[in-house]
């Protein structure tokens, strides 16, 4: 159940499980420029909700799947969000001294390292993911979908398509379809690529992957509704990052678009709709069902 025990205690056990794996996926040597390696850990070990790669975990185990076949796939899209957030960080971008509760990136070691250390763990993940794939025999199609619906995620048609209209936009005022659409992209994307990477290693059948994606949807625009919500009633210490900004650098978010109360009303429709759309799974799908709580009522 959502807020007992059972729901923290299994979060916990994936994150945890994320986190020791991420550990060891950065290797270091004492070859000259070994110090990208600080750069690249720093953020990768400042801490995080871990929400993408728990997602893809908890998938892949409702759906009876491998967890050792899905964590190169979850640590692959955990430093892809990580690489996203130091460069969104960059003065160039969004310009934010604070992330994850400590100074960002660039404000360590500097604007040049922080764009290779963003650079160098997006190459890292794919690494990680064809090394997998690499010593996997038989039919590999799972694999292979699992890595197409990341790449597609993170790039031109998912992520960075909403990270360019949140930049270009600023300051514009957007249609609610627009906004939605920006939204989708920029962090519902890579969400939906880990719910769909559990689904595609945990061989969902094409109801099931339907009914996930479905899902992932939803609970990718709950999840920015909420973010845009806590920008304006957040603080520092609460969320590790700065609050406020979205509004004084003329962003278009749900709040700028619809006020609290509306947009407080559409974080609540998408909740209910990400629960509904798990109807197939029955009694299995608990833990996704609390998750999508979790986001609406979660403080950072
Ligand atoms: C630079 C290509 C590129 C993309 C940047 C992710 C992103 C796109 C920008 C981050 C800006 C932002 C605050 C978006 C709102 C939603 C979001 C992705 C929040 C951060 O994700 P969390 O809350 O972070 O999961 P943690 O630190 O918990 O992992």
């Amino acid at each position: 159940m959502y807020g007992t025990t059972d729901f923290r205690k299994k979060y916990e056990e994936y994150a945890n499980i994320v986190n020791n794996a991420l550990e060891n996926c950065i290797a270091t040597d004492d070859k000259p420029g070994s110090e990208i390696y600080n750069a690249m850990k720093y953020s990768l070990a400042a801490g995080g909700k871990r929400l993408r790669p728990v997602l893809a975990l908890a998938v892949c185990d409702i759906l009876g799947g491998n967890r050792n076949d899905i964590l190169p796939f979850a640590c692959a899209i955990e430093m892809i969000h990580t690489y996203s957030l130091i460069h969104d960080d960059l003065p160039a971008m969004d310009n934010d001294d604070y992330r994850r509760g400590m100074p960002s990136n660039h404000k360590v070691f500097g604007e040049a390292m922080a764009i290779l250390a963003g650079d160098a763990l997006l190459n890292k993940a794919y690494e990680l993911m064809i090394s997998h794939i690499m010593k996997k025999e038989g039919d590999l199609k799972a694999y292979v979908r699992a890595m197409n619906v990341i790449a597609g995620s993170a790039g031109a048609e998912g992520m960075i398509r909403g990270q360019t209209l949140d930049i270009g936009c600023e300051g514009c005022e957007l249609s609610e379809d627009t906004l939605e659409y920006m939204h989708r992209c920029k962090t519902g994307a890579l969400i939906t690529a880990a719910v769909l990477a559990g689904a595609c290693i945990g061989r969902a059948a094409e109801t099931e992957y339907e009914a996930l994606k479905e899902y992932a949807a939803n609970i990718g625009l709950a999840f920015q509704i909420k973010d845009d919500i806590m920008d304006v009633e957040g603080s520092l210490e609460r969320m590790g990052k700065m609050s406020g900004k979205d509004a004084a650098s003329g962003k278009n978010t749900y709040v700028s678009v619809y006020g609290l109360d509306k947009a407080a009303r559409l974080l609540d429709r998408s909740v209910s709709a990400a629960v509904g759309a798990l109807g197939c799974f029955g009694g299995e799908a608990g833990f996704l069902r609390d998750l999508a709580l979790f986001i609406k009522d979660r403080e950072n």
